[in-house]
């Protein structure tokens, strides 16, 4: 039997218009998957984590460093200039990926932890004023929290975290107009949990923020991969992505801002590339969002980001998201037989595709060594929520997290892994 053509771009585009891609055939593209871990097939669920390139990615990255590799924005050599060119198209790719308005709302960071660090530094110090409230939720990655905290520090500022609705994971939305009217400068939130799965309604969240004049901000480190990510539906004033997190390379992402606000920010940091003059005392900035990028940037990141973009609008965002909610609602559902067995963590319905759990009687950090003796890659620990965990009551769960290569046959696979953890330990 021959094997499936490998799907470019180009290919999968084709079949996404049809009746959505061949998954499976997909997994020809991600090289990385085709392994043996410990004499057995891989089987890669720390998509939270980060995910796997597809070759589309490391060949964009290998391309630039062979043809054009050289510093932006300095040069009037060729190199110079195709670099730039590259650098600077990648941005408009970005822009039109979370359907900004103008790629000069587009801000090139290292990932969704310095994105909501340079609006905390910036925006933060020009706006936020003790007794000021920064509100966030119960459910936040600890990289949508610290920032917070050492603004709130600098300010005397206060914070307040929207609740959970405990295993189910829900954000409990009954007293937002209440608090927003109430001193908040600013809200922060994520779109998807990173340990809960759960999908928050960022769109209405916003659009009630907007109502009471503040300010928001969204993380989108786990949604931006998984579904269709549009900053003018959602109507936020910022939002925060991990390159890395939607088939990019590591340290690149994305920040973006509402034109007119970014104009009206001081600098993050003080450098190369983002000033107009310098004097020995004194200097004048340029327009964002160059203002924002001090020194050389990740130039083949941002090359290989445009490419994972291009990559997942081929397959269609919509089918990915679509997937991805099939894939969590399996696992949901395969993970419910163990019934006493195992505690479930986050909403039964509507969950993105990552499933937090613990396995009755067994440490979630030994349920993921075990695993990894199996070729399966899972995540244990606080996934850098430590307080929410603190909330739910426990100290770690097992997480499984999956994309869209990841198929229904890989979740029978991992049960039949976890019940193989049970014997293991005489449950
Ligand atoms: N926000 C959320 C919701 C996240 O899940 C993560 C990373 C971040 C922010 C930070 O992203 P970074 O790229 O700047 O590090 N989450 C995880 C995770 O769940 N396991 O490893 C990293």
């Amino acid at each position: 039997m021959s094997q499936p053509a490998p799907l470019t771009p180009q290919t999968a585009a084709a079949s996404a218009a049809e009746a959505g891609p061949d998954w499976n055939a997909l997994r020809a593209d991600f090289p990385i998957l085709h392994q043996q871990v410990h004499n057995r097939p891989l089987l890669y669920l720390d998509n939270a984590a980060t995910t796997q390139k597809p070759r589309a990615v490391i060949q964009a990255l290998q391309r630039y460093y062979e043809r054009d590799n050289a510093n932006v924005h300095r040069g009037i050599h060729e190199l110079s200039n195709r670099a730039t060119a590259a650098f600077e198209s990648a941005r408009a790719r970005a822009a039109r990926f979370l359907n900004a308005r103008s790629p000069e709302e587009i801000v090139f960071t290292r990932g969704t932890t310095e994105g909501i660090n340079l609006v905390a530094a910036t925006w933060g110090a020009q706006n936020v004023k003790a007794g000021d409230i920064i509100l966030l939720t119960e459910m936040e990655h600890h990289s949508n929290l610290v920032p917070w905290q050492l603004l709130a520090a600098r300010t005397g500022a206060r914070l307040r975290h929207l609740p959970v609705t405990g295993d189910a994971g829900l954000l409990d939305l009954s007293h937002l107009d209440e608090w927003l009217g109430s001193g908040v400068k600013l809200l922060a939130l994520t779109h998807i949990s990173n340990s809960l799965g759960t999908i928050n309604p960022v769109a209405e969240i916003c659009a009630r923020a907007r109502k009471a004049g503040v300010t928001t901000l969204v993380d989108a480190a786990q949604s931006a991969g998984h579904r269709p990510v549009d900053v003018q539906e959602i109507g936020c004033d910022f939002l925060a992505l991990s390159g890395h997190k939607m088939c990019g390379p590591t340290g690149i992402g994305v920040l973006y801002g509402r034109q007119e606000l970014l104009e009206t920010l001081p600098p993050y940091q003080g450098g190369g590339e983002m000033i107009l003059s310098v004097e020995y005392h004194t200097s004048t900035w340029k327009h964002a969002p160059h203002r924002f990028e001090a020194g050389t940037p990740d130039i083949s990141g941002a090359v290989g980001l445009a490419a994972a973009m291009d990559y997942l609008d081929a397959i269609g965002r919509t089918h990915i998201a679509r997937h991805d909610q099939e894939l969590g609602a399996y696992a949901y559902a395969r993970l419910a037989e163990f019934k006493e067995g195992i505690r479930l963590f986050g909403p039964r319905i509507g969950r993105a595709g990552l499933v937090s759990f613990l396995l009755r009687g067994v440490h979630a950090h030994d349920v993921v060594t075990v695993a990894d003796q199996w070729g399966v890659a899972l995540r244990g620990g606080h996934h850098c929520t430590q307080p929410l965990m603190r909330k739910l009551g426990v100290e770690s769960t097992a997480r499984a997290s999956f994309y869209f290569y990841n198929t229904p046959a890989e979740i029978d696979r991992l049960v039949e892994v976890l019940r193989e953890i049970q014997k293991f330990f005489g449950l």
